[in-house]
């Protein structure tokens, strides 16, 4: 990141001569510094995204493209595939191997609606109405552990819908 505090430090440093003179020139380069950096972020987020979907450089998974593991939540006011009877342990639960492309379908059968989000792969949760089925984004388990399947929804049995799990082993 050395590079980059120097480009600020050049991008500031030109800020501040254009204050001083108030040359066109100066601005121009000011502009031209500011477009450099908007490239270097969208290059940086593109990046990122395009890594994210084919696996990450260097992980474990990369270049793998991975099983496809489908999974079906239920929501009823029986909770989460009925998790309001199975509160002794958590529930859902969804086993997949790293590396797997983990795709869950959520069936809201309720009146209202509920969300599903996933610590760690999928924490902004996919918020689905009363009546509706929506896919979650599909996302590839590169990392192993256990990752809590929760609702990002208050509802009437929020309580009883806290505790799936996401076994990466
Ligand atoms: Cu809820």
């Amino acid at each position: 990141m050395i590079w980059a505090k120097a480009l600020l430090a050049s991008f500031r440093g030109s800020r501040s001569q254009v204050l001083a003179h108030e040359s066109q020139g100066r601005v121009i380069l000011k502009n031209r510094m500011l477009a450099i950096i908007v490239i270097i972020v969208a290059a940086a987020l593109g990046g990122g995204i395009m890594t994210f979907a084919i696996g990450l450089p260097g992980s474990p998974c990369a270049g793998i493209a991975g099983t496809s593991r489908n999974f079906t939540i239920v929501a009823t006011v029986d909770g989460f595939n009925d998790s309001v009877n199975h509160q002794q342990a958590s529930w859902p639960v969804m086993s997949v191997h790293r590396c797997d492309i983990v795709k869950i379908t959520i069936v809201n059968s309720d009146a209202q609606p509920h969300g599903v989000a996933v610590t760690y792969y999928a924490t902004r949760g996919t918020d689905v109405p009363g009546g509706l089925t929506l896919s979650a984004p599909p996302f590839q388990a590169f990392k192993t552990g256990q990752f809590r399947v929760y609702c990002t929804t208050i509802c009437t049995i929020h309580s009883f819908v806290q505790n799936g799990l996401l076994d990466v082993v």
